[in-house]
């Protein structure tokens, strides 16, 4: 069986491009990947996810194990089975989740107790049961289980909270074992602090992963502040094994976080913001609910080769938007899912051809232009 591996192919400045090599397909990097929270992508079907250019798709623990359950997918045959995604998943370990979305929160050393944002049913989420769920649903890279500390917070708080998720770090490689062509993912913490990043990374490095992510960002620092901590903290990792920025973010985020050594990212925002009427473009932020709309018919991008550019006008896309038709989200999402594919191929690109500085000063020209 062929198993997880990072090439990386090429450097500019402190950006990368390479190939992760899984069983189940490879993942060109730096990769987005789009989020499939609840067994879907919402709004797209899987080969439509594919036909954007995704290698990777993220779904969630804290989702899947309230509804429908780990247990039944994989009595079902796993979730690439259960979904129609044969191509690499990526699942996050619940954490993350439970602060944000359940309620009556227990935190111990132990793990986190908690009741269901769904039906108020009571869980427990450790280390190891994260681990176990994360194996029934067989997901390709299973991420360890932290805690993320909700900002604001002080530093003796964010340094506690990382010691906890360390401890967990080591408790989550305990349980997840030897499994050839699964790989595990420690998650850095430490907030906007340099020692407590660097503690952090030092802790993940001596239990020792197939990939390192970067966690505890984009929680309401603001992009100065996310970059403040980019600037040094991928540098705390190992060159050789992939970077995965969690939970970002917007085109200029995620340009800002390749051009300072990020490898892998992931966000809600291309398919919510099209279920909410917001298309990202390469001249940026278009509300397509907008009145200027009902009369164009142009296409949101005529540079863009998406079925909603291809086939449709803007006077199209708001009519659907207002009258709440379902294909509106169908044709946003894909668009914003397309933009933000191209987006990644044009800085793998760039990167290879030691264009990246060439390539970010156009990026941000094209966007300072505004929309047609
Ligand atoms: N940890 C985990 N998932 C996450 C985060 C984290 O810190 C974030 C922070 N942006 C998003 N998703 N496990
Ligand atoms: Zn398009």
């Amino acid at each position: 069986m062929s198993r997880f591996s990072f090439t990386l192919n090429a450097t500019d400045g402190a950006a990368r491009t390479g190939v992760i090599s899984t069983p189940r397909g490879e993942i060109r990097t730096p990769a987005f990947m789009p989020v499939g929270t609840a067994a879907t992508v919402k709004a797209m079907m899987p080969e439509s996810v594919a036909a954007t250019g995704a290698d990777i798709l993220l779904g969630n623990t804290y989702h899947l194990m309230l509804r429908p359950t780990a247990e039944r997918i994989a009595r079902l045959g796993g979730l690439h089975k259960f979904m129609n995604w044969q191509k690499p998943i990526l699942t996050d370990s619940g954490g993350f989740q439970v602060m944000s979305l359940a309620s009556l929160r227990k935190l111990t050393e132990e793990g986190v107790r908690f009741s269901s944002h769904i039906d108020g049913s009571k869980h427990m989420l450790s280390p190891e049961r994260s681990m176990e769920i994360q194996k029934l649903l067989g997901s390709d890279i299973v991420m360890c289980f932290d805690e993320c500390p909700a900002l604001p917070a002080t530093e003796e708080e964010v340094a506690k909270s990382m010691r906890l998720s360390m401890r967990w770090a080591q408790r989550s490689k305990d349980a997840f074992g030897d499994r050839p062509g699964h790989a595990l993912f420690g998650i850095m913490q430490g907030g906007v602090t340099p020692d407590l990043r660097e503690e952090s990374a030092k802790a993940l490095i001596e239990i020792g992963f197939d990939g390192y992510a970067v966690g505890g960002l984009a929680v309401g620092e603001g992009q100065e502040a996310m970059f403040g901590v980019l600037d040094y903290a991928p540098g705390f990792l190992p060159q050789d094994k992939p970077r995965y920025l969690m939970g970002v973010g917007k085109p200029d985020d995620i340009v800002g976080a390749v051009e300072r050594g990020i490898d892998m990212m992931d966000c809600v925002l291309p398919s919510r913001s099209g279920r909410t009427g917001q298309a990202w473009t390469r001249r940026g932020q278009v509300n397509i609910k907008n009145a200027r709309h009902a009369d164009d018919p142009r296409p949101l991008d005529e540079h863009c080769t998406c079925p909603a550019c291809r086939n449709y006008s803007r006077a199209y896309l708001h009519h659907v938007f207002r009258a709440q038709e379902m294909i509106s989200g169908m044709l946003l999402t894909w668009h914003n899912l397309h933009y933000y594919q191209e987006l990644m191929q044009g800085l793998r690109d760039a990167i290879a051809a030691g264009q990246l500085s060439k390539f970010v000063a156009e990026f941000h020209a094209m966007r300072a232009m505004g929309d047609i």
